[in-house]
């Protein structure tokens, strides 16, 4: 009687729950921890050529790994880059995905496929922990900071999150825990808003000498841990973190989210906010490097890389994990606080040969440090192909056998083979890069044969950020540009138009069909 029982109940459990029966296969998903790193610049790590700076761990990752010489984000700035890494859609196409503000609504629409939700179909357990800067709470509503705080992560399939809500230059300083502000007091409520709240409240202009960092633009709003920030806020004092302890935080949590999944597949997105303004690295990072702040918390990224890849050694499952190191945008020194960045950069190139930094769409703009480590499957060495953060949706769709649903991963490539660096796999052949929101700063580049086309589109003929050892300042430019920056990659040289006419014309136009 109890063997009847009990085979049916077997195929009726794998029936329920097909995904189990998924891991239990010799077969497993590999996990996929995706490490982004903010404001990151191509020529930031010692493994990409950087002299004043040494960041082992990452070095080590991208020597048993496959490091790419043509690796992007899709935009150069934080919401748009994110906003497409996780939707597989370009940015621009939707109105209002530029840089949230401190009570942004959330960007991405529940029901909207996303890199979650369909490794979610592939029975991953999934987590973004650090930096979310996507927005929260309803549409016109924005977050209710004292209540529940969704839609967010959770309505796109993350099980679970622990996040930094915007980010760190912008308040609040506190973490949510999936859809609470963590250690919040009912008798203290959190308010966030625009305007000051009342005439005593200290700001970084009323109190400006009591800063323990000064800001240089912008950033001069409500004073927490000695810094200004934009936006005002009051009260959820037991909720709110020092500024130093993020990383530290985000490790512990990321350690706990893989211990607790080590037996199934996962998908981690740690999201750092290094090296991002303000910086301000833990005490025991403070004064490691000659580069002020801005290299002492690129020396606490390398150790969130290191602490991240020593867990996956000592839980025995690094053989099993696809990492995916890559940034949200490339360099910027003074971001509006006077942390020495500039000042003390000396012989550094945070964006290596390239021109342009965060904020514009020079190759400095986007084109970033990008590894992928995968011991055992991915053969270590260096890669040219062309491979971009918006490309992970249907990369990893590829990787873990998933079709995504019906008009989602719109402009997401998938690359798979380029990623784990097969023989003869070829990366995109072509990309558009943006600045920020819907603003008219494009660049877009066609490969074709040795020849990489790009074309760069002003609708406001002026670039921001073109060099990146100065202040930020906005430079005037043609409304087209054309280069080839396989034999001018430092974007030096704009063709003449008249020569390349029939091309321009062709690039103009495509590009105007997606961002019209
Ligand atoms: C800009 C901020 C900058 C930074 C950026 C977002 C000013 C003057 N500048 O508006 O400091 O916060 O937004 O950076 O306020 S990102 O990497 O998150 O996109
Ligand atoms: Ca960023």
């Amino acid at each position: 009687m109890i063997r009847f029982l009990v085979y049916p109940a077997i195929v009726f459990g794998l029936l329920l729950f097909p995904q189990e029966a998924l891991t239990d296969s010799p077969e497993r998903q590999p996990n996929i921890l995706v490490i982004m790193a903010d404001d990151l610049g191509y020529g930031d790590l010692s493994c990409y050529g950087a002299t004043e700076i040494s960041t082992p761990h990452i070095d080590r990752l991208a020597s048993q790994g496959l490091r790419f010489t043509s690796g992007y984000c899709s935009a150069s700035t934080c919401t748009p880059t994110r906003y497409s890494f996780l939707t597989g859609n370009y940015a621009f196409r939707t109105k209002g995905t530029g840089i949230a503000p401190p009570n942004s609504p959330a960007l991405i629409q529940p029901g909207t496929e996303t890199v979650t939700t369909m490794l979610k179909k592939a029975g991953y357990r999934t987590a973004v922990i650090g930096k979310w800067h996507l927005g929260l709470g309803e549409k016109g509503k924005g977050p209710d900071w004292n209540g529940q705080l969704k839609p967010g992560p959770l309505e796109i399939g993350f099980d679970q999150c622990f996040l930094l809500p915007t980010t760190n230059d912008r308040v609040p300083q506190v973490y949510v825990e999936d859809h609470k502000v963590l250690n919040l007091d009912p008798t203290d409520p959190l308010w966030v808003g625009k305007k000051k709240p009342s005439d005593d409240h200290k700001t970084g202009i009323t109190h400006r000498d009591t800063l323990k960092m000064d800001w240089t633009h912008g950033h001069n709003a409500t004073i927490h841990n000695g810094i200004s920030r934009i936006g005002f806020y009051t009260g959820g004092m037991s909720a709110r973190f020092r500024d130093e302890d993020l990383a530290d935080k985000w490790i512990e949590k990321s350690r706990e989210f893989m211990t607790t999944n080590k037996d199934k597949p996962f998908f981690l997105f740690f999201s750092s906010h290094d090296c991002h303004v303000p910086r301000m690295p833990h005490e025991r990072f403070q004064g490691k490097t000659k580069l002020g702040f801005r290299g002492d918390s690129i020396v606490q990224l390398d150790w969130c890389v290191g602490e991240l890849t020593k867990s996956l050694d000592e839980l025995g499952i690094a053989d099993n994990t696809l990492i995916v190191f890559c940034s949200d945008n490339g360099p910027v020194m003074d971001d509006g606080y006077a942390d020495g960045a500039l000042e003390k950069i000396g012989k550094h190139r945070a964006g290596g040969i390239y021109k342009g930094g965060k904020y514009s769409v020079f190759e400095g703009g986007c084109r970033t440090p990008f590894i992928t480590c995968w011991p055992g499957k991915i053969k270590p060495g260096t890669s040219d192909q062309m491979v971009c953060t918006i490309d992970m949706a249907s990369s990893f769709a590829g990787l873990t056998g998933q079709t995504a649903a019906t008009d989602s991963f719109t402009d997401s490539v998938n690359v798979i083979d380029a990623l784990l660096g097969k023989p003869t796999a070829q990366g995109r052949q072509e990309l558009v890069l943006q600045d920020n929101g819907t603003s008219g700063t494009f660049g877009y580049i066609q490969r074709d044969g040795d020849k990489r086309w790009k074309l760069h589109r002003y609708d406001k003929g002026k670039a921001k950020n073109v060099v990146v050892e100065t202040k930020i300042a906005s430079s005037k430019r043609n409304k087209i540009e054309l280069f080839e920056i396989a034999s001018d990659p430092e974007e030096n040289n704009p063709l003449v138009l008249a020569d390349h006419a029939e091309r321009v014309a062709a690039m103009t136009a495509e590009l105007k069909k997606l961002a019209p």
